[in-house]
Order: C-alpha cells, then sequence, then structure tokens
C-alpha cells in the first residue's frame, strides 16, 4: 500500500443509496474508472457544500429526481490505481429517499451513465462498481433497521 508517492491528493466524492422500498437506483459507469460497472449516483463535493447538498445536486443533475430525507450512512478510503488517471476518493455515503414517488429516474449525462434503474437489493446486479462491490460483501446494508 503506498503512502506518500506524491500522487493526486484525495479528494471527496459524495454516493448516494436512493432507496425504494427493497430496490436501491444504480447505472453503469461510463468512465476510465469502474468502466461499464453498476454504481451508485453521486458525485464531486464542490466548496461550500453540505452533503445533503451535494447529494441532492447530484442526484438532480444525473436523474432528474428530487431527493428527501438524507442521511449519512459511512464513508470509505478508496484508490483508484490501475487506470490512466491514479485517483484517491473519500466518498461519504448517504441513504435518501424520493421526494416524489411517482418521478421517473431519467438518463440527463448519457456521457457518464448507461441509464438508470431500480434493483433489489437481494438481486443486484453485476458487475458492481468494486468499492461498492466491496461494501456488499462486508454485510453492508443501507436500509435501516
Ligand atoms: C470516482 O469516480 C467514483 C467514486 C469516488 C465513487 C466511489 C463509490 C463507492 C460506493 C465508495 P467519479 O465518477 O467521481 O469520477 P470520474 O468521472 O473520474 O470517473
Amino acid at each position: 500500500t503506498p503512502t506518500e508517492t506524491g500522487g493526486p491528493a484525495p479528494k471527496v466524492a459524495v454516493a448516494v443509496f436512493l432507496l425504494e422500498g427493497k430496490k436501491v437506483l444504480l447505472g453503469r459507469r461510463r468512465s476510465s474508472i469502474g468502466q461499464s460497472t453498476f454504481a451508485l449516483p453521486g458525485g464531486n463535493l464542490e466548496y461550500g457544500e453540505s452533503f445533503e447538498g451535494c447529494a441532492a445536486r447530484e442526484l438532480k443533475e444525473e436523474t432528474g429526481l428530487d431527493i428527501a430525507n438524507t442521511e449519512l450512512l459511512t464513508v470509505t478510503n478508496n484508490l483508484f490505481d490501475d487506470g490512466p488517471t491514479p485517483a484517491h476518493y473519500i466518498t461519504v455515503l448517504m441513504r435518501s429517499s424520493m421526494a416524489n414517488p411517482s418521478q421517473v429516474p431519467q438518463n440527463l449525462e448519457p456521457e457518464k451513465c448507461d441509464g438508470w434503474d431500480w434493483y433489489n437489493w437481494d438481486n443486484l446486479p453485476s458487475p458492481l462498481f468494486w468499492p461498492l462491490e466491496k461494501m456488499v460483501q462486508s454485510g453492508f446494508s443501507p436500509f435501516p433497521i
């Protein structure tokens, strides 16, 4: 495990478990990091933003959905050093529900995602983006007890 290797400074991302019953919203990534794997919506924390504000902005930008009841779940520390551009991300994981459950997710950033869909937590698609796969394998659940 590298330390002090002079790589780029760690960045902060916010990722959202948008829950609807037993389902979670996932999309297939279009990126050199985790190309074609299923991942959560989210993105980089911007200057001055709260985690909840970042989650709401990213969900609106990526899916058109309005979210509510956003809560902090956990944080991960991940190194993406196997691609052309190494990156180190601290990812803050949030849980949210839809403000208006009749809304349908739209693929508003098709250059970054193949499309959004709902997946049952007990029947997740494959392959998951490896940081998410790692969380699932560790027994993590985004659902309230
Ligand atoms: C980095 O890619 C992805 C993350 C920081 C999410 C990690 C997910 C977890 C479940 C821990 P990006 O989409 O922010 O950047 P790029 O556009 O470079 O692919």
